[in-house]
């Protein structure tokens, strides 16, 4: 470690041993990092499931420079300014029929806080506040704040920080290897699981219940792909029993699966919906809520001088995020780029499950532009042949990411054929090397 890397207390890292050997990037341009020495990495995860129309796209990046010389910083609360207004709209019309407030955040972990809280407010102000239970599910990432740690379903995410919030349960996860394993897109088997709602609402009695909150496809826990029938069947006992449904849109958000959101691709419309990410292309931090009419118009019942909701950031809103958000949706839209997963899924599909007989291979899954390939442990040394994987991926200019011992893939949505044969060649190196 040089002196200069003391100070930094990198996030979601083994600090130390990065230190030791650390991996620095230090430009990116379409499909490709730099390193500092210059050699290219192709980026096989869009940075961190963020930069899906590819790195430096000329339009946000003038957009972002001119806005931090017309107007830097706007106060979000009782002000605003134009932009704000305009990005909501924006993103309102890529959403599903009738989701069409959008609220702004600076991030997924701060915009599950929000519809978290959304929840509850909706509930009480309608009358029913006995609705407080908040229900996640087994392998689930909401992020790290404390609603989200709460509601998610990460075992590691969870440990180190007590207890949490009170009154909240969690549904099984829908991994099920043994009937689904190298299933191509959505596993045939496992809509039943989505019944275990029903178990806790027998438990706690659905009255008492405010919200279930799910990613459509869960993402940092290891790519799992929602069975079919699966979200429909939440999605009608919720409405049986009164409960909001949210999806975790941050990944699925903005083009990864082939539709603008998951909630589109899997023909399903949640009560609330919160994405990042993609939102800016990860070129300034920034989040949202997407809203249900009826939800905004319960808040919306008091005098009309009070503040409706008291819940909002200093950078709710971001001048330079709503410019690079802007500019963002106009190049998905003039790139056709929101729906081009689904056009490459097949070859993608076909050239991740070529994989399958690469050693340690125990299953392969996918959707739109994400794969997952999870690997066998090594004894008594779990995550440390996908570590090694990914150090034997970079080494030969490849990006990937791992969870555990599953590998997670998802390009920039502007790849091409070549970029998906370089990333399996790649990979299948990899795979054959590493003990
Ligand atoms: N919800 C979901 C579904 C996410 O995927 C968050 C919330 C939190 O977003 P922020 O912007 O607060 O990080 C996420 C973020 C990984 C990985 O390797 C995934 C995320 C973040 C970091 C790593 O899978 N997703
Ligand atoms: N802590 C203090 C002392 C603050 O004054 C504020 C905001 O004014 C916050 C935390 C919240 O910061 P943010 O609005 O950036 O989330």
């Amino acid at each position: 470690m040089t002196a200069s890397m003391d100070a930094y207390w990198m996030p979601f890292t083994a600090n130390r041993q990065f230190k030791k050997q650390p991996r620095l990037l230090a430009q990116a341009e379409g499909m490709f990092y730099r390193t500092p020495e210059g050699r290219p990495i192709l980026d096989g995860v869009a940075g961190l499931w963020c930069v899906n129309a590819g790195h430096a796209r000329p339009k946000i990046v003038q957009a972002i420079a001119e806005q931090a010389q017309e107007m830097d910083f706007a106060p979000p609360f009782q002000m605003a300014h134009p932009k704000a207004f305009e990005l909501a709209q924006e993103v309102a019309k890529l959403a599903p029929e009738g989701m069409n407030k959008v609220f702004f955040t600076n991030s997924g972990s701060e915009s599950v806080e929000t519809a978290l809280k959304m929840a509850l407010a909706y509930h009480r102000a309608r009358g029913e506040g006995h609705r407080t239970r908040l229900i996640g599910r087994e392998r689930g990432y909401h992020g790290v704040n404390f609603g989200g740690m709460s509601v998610g379903g990460m075992v590691g995410n969870r440990k180190m920080f007590g207890t949490m919030l009170g009154g909240v349960d969690h549904i099984r996860h829908t991994h099920d290897p043994a009937r689904n394993a190298f299933s191509v897109g959505q596993p045939a088997h496992g809509a039943e699981w989505a019944d275990d709602l029903e178990r806790l609402c027998g438990l706690h009695d659905a009255s008492t219940i405010a919200a279930v909150i799910v990613e459509p496809v869960a993402g940092s826990t290891g790519v799992l792909i929602p069975p079919q029938g699966y979200l429909q069947r939440l999605r009608e006992i919720c409405d049986r029993h009164g409960i909001l449904l949210i999806f975790d849109e941050v990944i699925t958000g903005f083009g990864r699966t082939g539709a603008p959101f998951g909630a589109q691709r899997f023909g399903v419309t949640p009560d609330l919906m919160t994405v990042a990410k993609g939102l800016t292309n990860g070129a300034v931090p920034m989040g949202a809520v997407i809203a249900q009419q009826r939800i905004y118009d319960a808040f919306m019942a008091g005098p009309e001088h009070l503040i409706e909701f008291a819940h909002g950031y200093t950078y709710s809103a971001h001048p330079l995020a709503c410019a690079a958000g802007l500019a963002t949706l106009a190049t998905y839209a003039e790139e056709g780029l929101l729906t081009r997963a689904a056009t490459l899924e097949g070859y993608f599909a076909e050239q991740l499950h070529s994989l399958r007989d690469c050693p340690h291979v125990l299953d392969i899954r996918n959707i739109g532009l994400v794969g997952g390939i999870e690997l066998a442990s090594r004894a008594g040394a779990p995550a440390l042949r996908a570590y090694d994987v990914f150090l034997g991926c970079f080494q030969q200019g490849l990006l990937i990411r791992t969870t555990g011992d599953t590998i997670a893939l998802s390009p920039p949505l502007i790849i091409e054929r070549e970029h998906i044969d370089q990333i399996v060649a790649t990979l299948r190196q990899a795979l054959t090397r590493v003990a």
